[in-house]
Protein backbone atom coordinates (compact mmCIF):
# COMPACT_ATOMS: atom_id res chain seq x y z
CA UNK A 1 0.00 0.00 0.00
CA UNK A 2 1.40 3.60 -0.64
CA UNK A 3 -0.07 6.68 0.93
CA UNK A 4 1.40 10.02 1.12
CA UNK A 5 4.33 11.05 2.49
CA UNK A 6 3.38 12.04 6.33
CA UNK A 7 3.47 16.09 7.17
CA UNK A 8 4.05 17.77 10.56
CA UNK A 9 1.13 19.96 11.04
CA UNK A 10 0.83 22.06 13.81
CA UNK A 11 -2.72 22.90 13.99
CA UNK A 12 -3.64 26.37 15.86
CA UNK A 13 0.08 26.82 16.59
CA UNK A 14 -0.70 30.70 16.38
CA UNK A 15 -3.66 32.19 18.93
CA UNK A 16 -5.97 35.10 17.52
CA UNK A 17 -4.31 37.86 18.96
CA UNK A 18 -0.56 36.44 17.59
CA UNK A 19 -2.24 36.03 13.87
CA UNK A 20 -3.76 39.80 13.96
CA UNK A 21 0.31 41.06 15.10
CA UNK A 22 1.86 38.82 12.90
CA UNK A 23 -0.65 40.03 9.58
CA UNK A 24 0.79 43.41 11.23
CA UNK A 25 4.19 42.53 10.73
CA UNK A 26 3.63 41.03 7.15
CA UNK A 27 1.60 44.62 6.32
CA UNK A 28 4.93 46.26 7.24
CA UNK A 29 6.66 44.31 4.94
CA UNK A 30 4.55 44.70 1.79
CA UNK A 31 4.38 48.25 2.43
CA UNK A 32 7.88 48.51 1.82
CA UNK A 33 8.03 45.13 -0.66
CA UNK A 34 5.17 46.05 -2.66
CA UNK A 35 3.17 42.34 -3.94
CA UNK A 36 4.09 41.18 -7.51
CA UNK A 37 3.07 38.84 -9.86
CA UNK A 38 5.90 35.92 -10.96
CA UNK A 39 5.75 34.74 -14.21
CA UNK A 40 6.11 31.03 -15.34
CA UNK A 41 9.67 31.02 -16.91
CA UNK A 42 9.43 30.20 -21.35
CA UNK A 43 5.68 30.79 -21.26
CA UNK A 44 5.23 34.22 -19.31
CA UNK A 45 2.25 32.69 -18.16
CA UNK A 46 1.28 34.87 -14.51
CA UNK A 47 0.61 32.87 -11.27
CA UNK A 48 -2.58 33.84 -9.56
CA UNK A 49 -0.77 34.15 -6.55
CA UNK A 50 0.88 37.42 -6.06
CA UNK A 51 4.54 37.31 -3.75
CA UNK A 52 6.48 39.38 -1.76
CA UNK A 53 9.49 38.45 0.17
CA UNK A 54 11.86 39.43 3.58
CA UNK A 55 14.99 38.24 4.37
CA UNK A 56 18.22 38.53 3.27
CA UNK A 57 17.38 36.30 -0.20
CA UNK A 58 13.66 36.58 -1.76
CA UNK A 59 12.16 34.25 -3.95
CA UNK A 60 10.96 35.15 -7.75
CA UNK A 61 10.11 34.14 -10.98
CA UNK A 62 9.97 35.56 -14.19
CA UNK A 63 9.96 34.79 -17.78
CA UNK A 64 13.48 35.60 -19.22
CA UNK A 65 15.46 34.21 -15.88
CA UNK A 66 13.46 31.45 -14.62
CA UNK A 67 12.51 30.72 -11.30
CA UNK A 68 15.30 31.79 -8.67
CA UNK A 69 16.39 33.71 -5.43
CA UNK A 70 17.80 37.30 -5.52
CA UNK A 71 18.82 39.69 -3.01
CA UNK A 72 16.50 42.62 -4.22
CA UNK A 73 12.83 43.67 -5.62
CA UNK A 74 12.15 42.60 -8.83
CA UNK A 75 10.29 45.82 -9.29
CA UNK A 76 11.62 48.40 -6.49
CA UNK A 77 15.20 47.47 -6.91
CA UNK A 78 15.80 47.56 -3.21
CA UNK A 79 16.75 44.99 -0.95
CA UNK A 80 14.28 42.94 1.04
CA UNK A 81 12.76 43.82 4.41
CA UNK A 82 14.35 42.17 7.38
CA UNK A 83 12.25 38.63 8.56
CA UNK A 84 10.05 39.87 11.82
CA UNK A 85 11.62 38.85 14.47
CA UNK A 86 8.03 36.57 15.44
CA UNK A 87 8.65 34.15 12.18
CA UNK A 88 12.40 34.00 13.46
CA UNK A 89 10.71 32.45 16.57
CA UNK A 90 8.95 30.25 15.31
CA UNK A 91 12.01 28.88 12.85
CA UNK A 92 13.77 28.87 16.18
CA UNK A 93 10.57 26.98 18.14
CA UNK A 94 10.40 24.34 15.50
CA UNK A 95 14.22 23.34 15.50
CA UNK A 96 14.81 24.83 12.05
CA UNK A 97 18.33 25.60 13.12
CA UNK A 98 20.62 28.14 10.93
CA UNK A 99 18.08 31.14 10.52
CA UNK A 100 16.38 30.73 7.73
CA UNK A 101 17.99 33.22 4.66
CA UNK A 102 14.50 33.70 2.69
CA UNK A 103 10.77 34.23 3.48
CA UNK A 104 8.55 33.85 0.90
CA UNK A 105 4.63 35.88 1.57
CA UNK A 106 2.07 34.24 -1.29
CA UNK A 107 -1.13 36.46 -1.13
CA UNK A 108 -4.03 34.35 -2.51
CA UNK A 109 -7.07 36.47 -3.64
CA UNK A 110 -10.05 34.57 -4.93
CA UNK A 111 -9.78 31.75 -7.10
CA UNK A 112 -6.32 31.59 -6.60
CA UNK A 113 -4.43 28.72 -6.63
CA UNK A 114 -0.71 26.98 -6.85
CA UNK A 115 -0.62 23.63 -8.74
CA UNK A 116 1.37 20.38 -7.72
CA UNK A 117 5.27 21.43 -7.58
CA UNK A 118 8.32 20.54 -5.78
CA UNK A 119 10.63 23.10 -4.01
CA UNK A 120 14.14 22.58 -5.55
CA UNK A 121 15.69 26.48 -5.57
CA UNK A 122 17.66 25.86 -2.82
CA UNK A 123 20.78 24.22 -2.58
CA UNK A 124 20.50 22.94 0.84
CA UNK A 125 17.30 20.30 1.40
CA UNK A 126 18.70 18.94 4.54
CA UNK A 127 17.15 22.46 6.09
CA UNK A 128 13.40 22.28 7.21
CA UNK A 129 10.97 24.81 4.97
CA UNK A 130 8.12 26.09 7.70
CA UNK A 131 4.80 27.24 6.45
CA UNK A 132 2.52 30.11 8.35
CA UNK A 133 -0.97 30.20 7.38
CA UNK A 134 -3.44 33.94 7.60
CA UNK A 135 -6.38 34.04 6.73
CA UNK A 136 -9.10 32.36 4.50
CA UNK A 137 -8.32 28.16 4.89
CA UNK A 138 -6.38 26.77 2.05
CA UNK A 139 -7.04 23.17 0.43
CA UNK A 140 -3.42 21.81 0.49
CA UNK A 141 -2.53 18.53 -1.66
CA UNK A 142 0.83 17.12 -0.43
CA UNK A 143 2.06 13.36 -2.55
CA UNK A 144 5.15 11.84 -2.93
CA UNK A 145 8.65 12.22 -4.38
CA UNK A 146 6.85 11.36 -7.77
CA UNK A 147 4.62 13.89 -9.51
CA UNK A 148 2.17 10.11 -10.10
CA UNK A 149 2.20 9.26 -5.91
CA UNK A 150 -0.90 9.21 -4.06
CA UNK A 151 -1.73 12.46 -2.41
CA UNK A 152 -3.73 13.65 0.84
CA UNK A 153 -5.43 16.54 1.57
CA UNK A 154 -4.97 19.08 4.10
CA UNK A 155 -6.82 21.87 5.57
CA UNK A 156 -4.40 24.87 6.20
CA UNK A 157 -6.17 27.28 8.50
CA UNK A 158 -5.41 30.62 9.95
CA UNK A 159 -2.78 30.28 12.37
CA UNK A 160 -1.54 26.50 11.51
CA UNK A 161 2.33 25.94 11.11
CA UNK A 162 3.90 23.47 8.36
CA UNK A 163 7.30 22.09 9.07
CA UNK A 164 8.36 19.91 6.15
CA UNK A 165 11.89 18.28 6.70
CA UNK A 166 13.16 14.77 6.10
CA UNK A 167 11.37 13.14 3.34
CA UNK A 168 8.86 15.17 3.06
CA UNK A 169 10.82 18.22 2.03
CA UNK A 170 11.01 17.21 -1.64
CA UNK A 171 6.96 15.96 -1.72
CA UNK A 172 5.03 17.30 -4.56
CA UNK A 173 2.39 19.62 -3.14
CA UNK A 174 -0.02 22.58 -4.08
CA UNK A 175 -3.30 24.85 -3.14
CA UNK A 176 -6.14 23.36 -4.74
CA UNK A 177 -8.23 26.72 -3.75
CA UNK A 178 -8.95 28.27 -0.63
CA UNK A 179 -12.46 28.50 1.03
CA UNK A 180 -13.94 32.08 0.78
CA UNK A 181 -14.96 33.87 4.05
CA UNK A 182 -13.35 31.09 5.88
CA UNK A 183 -11.53 33.52 8.23
CA UNK A 184 -12.16 37.40 9.34
CA UNK A 185 -8.31 38.22 9.83
CA UNK A 186 -7.79 39.75 6.39
CA UNK A 187 -10.20 42.55 6.30
CA UNK A 188 -10.60 41.97 1.54
CA UNK A 189 -10.48 38.36 2.33
CA UNK A 190 -7.86 35.69 1.06
CA UNK A 191 -5.09 33.97 2.33
CA UNK A 192 -1.77 34.71 3.32
CA UNK A 193 0.94 31.91 3.26
CA UNK A 194 4.36 32.80 4.71
CA UNK A 195 7.51 30.47 4.28
CA UNK A 196 11.23 30.39 5.59
CA UNK A 197 13.66 28.82 3.95
CA UNK A 198 17.59 27.93 4.37
CA UNK A 199 18.43 28.65 0.30
CA UNK A 200 22.83 27.91 0.92
CA UNK A 201 23.72 25.57 3.25
CA UNK A 202 25.26 27.02 6.60
CA UNK A 203 29.10 27.47 6.79
C1 LIG B 1 5.62 20.68 1.24
N1 LIG B 1 3.37 27.42 -0.83
O1 LIG B 1 5.61 28.73 -1.49
S1 LIG B 1 2.83 26.15 2.00
C2 LIG B 1 5.51 27.54 -1.87
O2 LIG B 1 0.33 27.61 0.77
C3 LIG B 1 4.26 26.80 -1.55
O3 LIG B 1 1.37 29.04 -0.43
C4 LIG B 1 2.09 26.83 -0.53
O4 LIG B 1 4.13 25.71 -1.97
C5 LIG B 1 1.21 27.91 -0.01
O5 LIG B 1 6.40 26.93 -2.46
C6 LIG B 1 2.22 25.71 0.42
C7 LIG B 1 3.33 24.64 2.66
C8 LIG B 1 4.51 24.03 2.05
C9 LIG B 1 5.62 24.77 1.70
C10 LIG B 1 6.74 24.14 1.20
C11 LIG B 1 6.76 22.76 1.05
C12 LIG B 1 4.51 22.69 1.89
C13 LIG B 1 5.62 22.04 1.40
C14 LIG B 1 7.87 22.07 0.59
C15 LIG B 1 7.87 20.71 0.48
C16 LIG B 1 6.74 20.02 0.79
FE1 LIG C 1 6.06 24.97 -2.68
Amino acid sequence: MSTALPIDHRVGYLDAAAQARLLQAIQAVVAEAPLFVPRMPRTGRQFSVRMTNCGPLGWLADKQGGYRYEPVHPETGKPWPPIPQMLLDIWEDVGGGAPPEACLINYYGQGAKMGLHQDRDEEDFSAPIVSVSLGDTGLFRVGGKTRKAPTQRYELASGDVLVMRGESRLAYHGIDRIVPGSSDLLPEGGRINITMRRVHKPD
